[in-house]
């Protein structure tokens, strides 16, 4: 299917002309036929010779629902321009051309209605040089009489050759769906249309309501007047939402695949066009099919921070326009450059957004968007619209190459001065690190360590004797040499403290993995535990604590607790008669 909408002044015969095309009636309301005036937007489709589908939208000419108009045509991708052979070019004319041009709609056809009136040609050739300037181009003109039915077949192959140009939708893409409409139907309950642009919807799916924190569940789906299971894009549907009231949602919200999207209040945009130089300071953002009110803070010379009322769904690269609803004018186009822009509260720092500004131009970037971002979720990045494919550096974060680099730098010298400082301590604490870095996630701090540091137990270190202090480690070191040939006899406390084991410098040792701790004053070498073990194996078992102290060659004051302890890693077993056997 494609959707196309309609554009022009009021009276010029839009609807007339959809109504010829299709035979469907486009004036929805009783008002709108007893006026003879389209207030709202209508819809229609038919079938072209080609057999496609196609579905308009047609939106009001009056200048008065110029609003109504921008939430037809904001998410639809291309644009009948209807121009009156009678009145020719006209103010509406220009105003929705502007606004096609704002939203860069790139596709068109120039229709010039009630040809029965008078000469098209001047009203064409007119209206083709206001369209060549836009970014419809230049675009196909075709002469009809919505009265007669004359020019309609041209008009239907004209519809077929753009439809034929028209980009082929992202299928896979996550829905955002625009609501034009929300009415409640009798047995049903909710429904909403709009104009599905991307991505797939099914009946059973799960979807985002933009501003709600409850998801809401798609019962029905229906399109071109048909319920079906699924509805792909480009389509126009009609989403039932069985379960939701009627007053949560209406034109201007969004349904959205979940988490998909970032919602965003503060944006940086660049103006396209001719921006006036003296933007208004509050000014309507009209995007997709929503109307926000936004305040402007200049940026650079063509680029501005807009703070929305409200947040929005928003895309790095999405086409907006700002209008001045007091003045009834398009003020401009905007192009999305960041949904997640940085706070300008320090000094100077407009100045320097401004200057970051002047180099983006809307296409998703990945690697300028590490750049600037440094480290930022995979995650957040898509919700900006951001495609990804780089390998997290942990979790879902992905690194600035050159950032993570100085971060890795960084890490050593922090560890480094921590060890320094406390020289007793077996590393720095990960948290401390993480804080000093200024990272948002401990996962971040350990997959930044490079051997010889590492991570044990919550600390930082090289966590060998060599990363002891010079005192202590030279301590360890005559333990070594004095107790190889004895290595159940642990140094008296006399001793310990002559080699200049405290307390402190022991509980160094200890955790740095340099010495095996029994009890206060009970130290082993580390491979103390397994030696004991292939001797204690070599015993008839079970055996007694006086066997196991003269196999070990030792006191008591190391026999008790070293069998304790053995006892508590399960390689011995004590038995009901304090014998113990080994376990294998
Ligand atoms: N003679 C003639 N009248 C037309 C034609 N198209 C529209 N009209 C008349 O022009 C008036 C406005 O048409 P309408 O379709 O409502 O214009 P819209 O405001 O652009 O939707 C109506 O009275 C139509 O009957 C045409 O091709 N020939
Ligand atoms: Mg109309």
């Amino acid at each position: 299917m494609f959707v196309v909408a309609t554009a022009g002044h009021v009276d010029h015969g839009k609807s007339t002309l959809v109504r010829a095309l299709t035979g469907m009636e486009p004036d929805r309301w009783a008002e709108e036929r007893r006026r003879g005036m389209t207030i709202d937007l209508g819809f229609a489709w038919t079938t072209l010779p080609s057999g496609a589908t196609i579905a308009f939208v047609d939106v009001p000419g009056h200048e008065r629902f110029v609003p109504n108009m921008l939430a037809g045509v904001g998410p639809v991708p291309a644009a009948l321009l209807v121009v009156a052979a009678d009145e020719g070019w006209m103010p509406q004319s220009a105003e929705h051309l502007a606004a096609l041009d704002a939203l860069g709609v790139g596709y068109g056809l120039l229709v010039v209605t009630r040809a029965d009136l008078a000469d098209p040609a001047p009203a064409a050739e007119r209206a083709r040089a206001e369209i060549a300037a836009s970014s419809l181009g230049a675009v196909e003109t075709v002469a009809v009489s919505g009265l007669t039915g004359a020019g309609l077949p041209e008009l239907r192959s004209a519809l077929d050759r753009l439809t034929a140009r028209l980009p082929a939708p992202t299928v896979d893409a996550p829905v955002r769906l625009w609501v034009d409409r929300s009415f409640t139907v009798r047995g049903s309950g909710t429904v909403v249309t709009g104009t599905l642009g991307a991505g797939r919807l099914r009946v059973g799916d799960e979807l985002e309501l933009a501003g709600a924190d409850e998801p809401v569940r798609v019962r029905g789906l229906h399109s071109l007047g048909e319920a079906r299971p699924e509805a792909e894009a480009v389509a126009r549907v009609a989403v039932n939402l069985r379960g939701t009231h009627r007053d949560r949602l209406g034109r201007g919200d969004a349904l959205l695949t979940p988490g998909r999207f970032h919602h965003s209040d503060v944006i940086d945009v660049r103006l396209t066009g001719d921006p006036a130089a003296d933007l208004p300071a509050t000014l309507t953002l009209h995007v997709g099919s929503a109307a926000v009110p936004v305040r402007v803070r200049p940026l650079g010379a063509d680029t501005v921070r807009l703070r929305l009322a409200h947040p929005l769904p928003l895309l790095v690269g999405d086409r907006a326009l700002l209008r001045d609803p007091g003045r009834h004018h398009v003020a401009g186009g905007v192009r999305v450059l960041d949904v997640a822009p940085p706070p300008l509260s320090r000094r100077g720092a407009a100045a320097a957004r401004a200057t970051v500004l002047a180099d983006l131009d809307g296409r998703p970037d990945l690697a300028g968007e590490l750049r600037r971002r440094r480290l930022v979720r995979a995650g957040a990045l898509r919700r900006m619209g951001v495609p990804v494919q780089a390998t997290p550096v942990a979790g879902d974060w992905l690194a600035d190459p050159a950032h993570w680099r100085r971060l890795g730098e960084q890490l050593t010298e922090e560890v480094g001065r921590y060890a320094r400082e406390h020289p007793l301590e077996p590393g720095m604490p990960v948290d401390a690190l993480r804080q000093r870095l200024a990272l948002p996630d401990r996962a971040l701090v350990e997959a930044l360590i490079r051997p010889p540091l590492r991570v044990h137990a919550g600390r930082i270190g090289t966590a060998t004797v060599d990363a002891l202090p010079e005192p202590v480690a030279r301590a360890v070191q005559r333990v070594r040499a004095e107790y190889a040939d004895r290595p159940f006899r642990a140094p008296e406390a006399d001793r310990l403290v002559d080699l200049g084991l405290g307390p402190r410098e022991i509980g160094a040792a200890v955790r740095a993995g340099a010495l095996l701790r029994l009890a206060d004053t009970v130290v082993l070498l580390p491979d103390a535990l397994d030696a004991a073990v292939a001797v204690l194996a070599t015993l008839p078992q079970p055996f007694t604590l006086s066997a196991a102290r003269q196999a070990l060659d030792t006191t008591r004051r190391v026999a008790v607790p070293l069998l304790e302890l053995l006892d508590r890693r399960g390689a011995t077993r004590r038995l009901p008669d304090d014998a113990r056997v080994v376990v294998t």
